[in-house]
């Protein structure tokens, strides 16, 4: 199998929902055929890059989102392809986290009140503490006095809020809100992500920036470090 091919039935894989070799999918056309698993563990034997392989299993649930809201798929279909996606996360973590030792600030992070989904929130958090900060991850379904009692005690430096739903991206404001009330918003710099956020959204919440995944976060932190040292 080439590298192309294995990103590619990466994707497809997710997109099918199958773990692993024993699972049939979603309509048994890969049935027998490696899944996630096996192909996550043959895409770091090939050296591919752990970017590359995130990507692909991103751009496979994001496939996924889109047959949901074509009514193609229901919930059962997406917690599959979401399990088969942490299974990999799984097999990467420990590769991510080792990359870094040095503490380079606190980073909280946590899936706003009203929503459950945790992949994104939980990649972020595996490719922050690679990157060399100390994560706490917070959870899902967050509370926002949660939030603003964990600022309160522990003063991370950043805070990391995940929304996916539109129903649930104006919790957001609500916790930015609260961090002023409480005299807590120049503590902390806030950064917001999630399928059902944008850059406009964030500037409009006065959030400190918007990150379209996880790498992107990285580099938006090592800009905030930056300006502090110039
Ligand atoms: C998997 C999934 C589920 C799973 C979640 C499992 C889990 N453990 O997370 C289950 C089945 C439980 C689920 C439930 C629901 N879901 Co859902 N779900 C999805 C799906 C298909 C994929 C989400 C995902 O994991 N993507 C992959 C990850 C890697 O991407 P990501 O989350 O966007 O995260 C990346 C970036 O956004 C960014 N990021 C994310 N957060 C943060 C935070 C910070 C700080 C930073 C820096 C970056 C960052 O970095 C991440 C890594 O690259 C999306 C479709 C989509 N397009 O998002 C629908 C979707 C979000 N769900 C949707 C809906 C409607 C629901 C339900 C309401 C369905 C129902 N009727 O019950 C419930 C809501 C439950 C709740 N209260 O939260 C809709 C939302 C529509 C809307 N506009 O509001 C979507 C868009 C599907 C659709 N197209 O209709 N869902």
């Amino acid at each position: 199998m080439t590298e192309d091919d294995i990103i590619a039935r990466l994707k497809e894989n997710v997109i099918q929902g199958r773990k692993t070799q024993q699972d049939e999918g979603i309509d048994e056309k890969l049935s027998g055929t490696p899944g996630v698993v096996e192909l996550t563990r043959l895409a770091l034997e090939k050296r591919i890059s752990l970017e590359e392989i995130i990507n692909a299993l991103t751009a496979g649930m994001r496939v996924v989102g889109e047959k949901y809201s074509s009514k193609e798929y229901f919930i059962p279909d997406m917690l599959a392809s979401a399990e088969a996606v942490g299974e990999a996360m799984e097999i990467l973590k420990p590769l991510l986290e080792a990359a870094n030792v040095e503490t380079k600030g606190k980073f909280a992070i946590a899936t706003v009140h009203g929503d459950i989904h945790d992949i994104g929130k939980n990649i972020v958090a595996i490719l922050l503490r690679g990157a060399g900060y100390e994560v706490n991850d917070l959870g899902t379904d967050v509370p926002t006095e949660k939030i603003i009692e964990f600022i309160k005690k522990e003063s991370p430096d950043y805070l990391g809020l995940s929304a996916l739903l539109t129903t649930t991206m104006t919790e957001m404001g609500v916790v930015i809100e609260a961090l002023k009330d409480s005299g807590l918003r120049d503590r902390v710099k806030v950064l917001i992500g999630g399928a059902a956020v944008s850059d406009e959204y964030a500037q409009g919440i006065g959030a400190d920036a918007y990150c379209v995944d996880g790498f992107q976060a990285i580099k938006v932190l090592d800009s905030f470090q930056q300006a502090k040292t110039s």
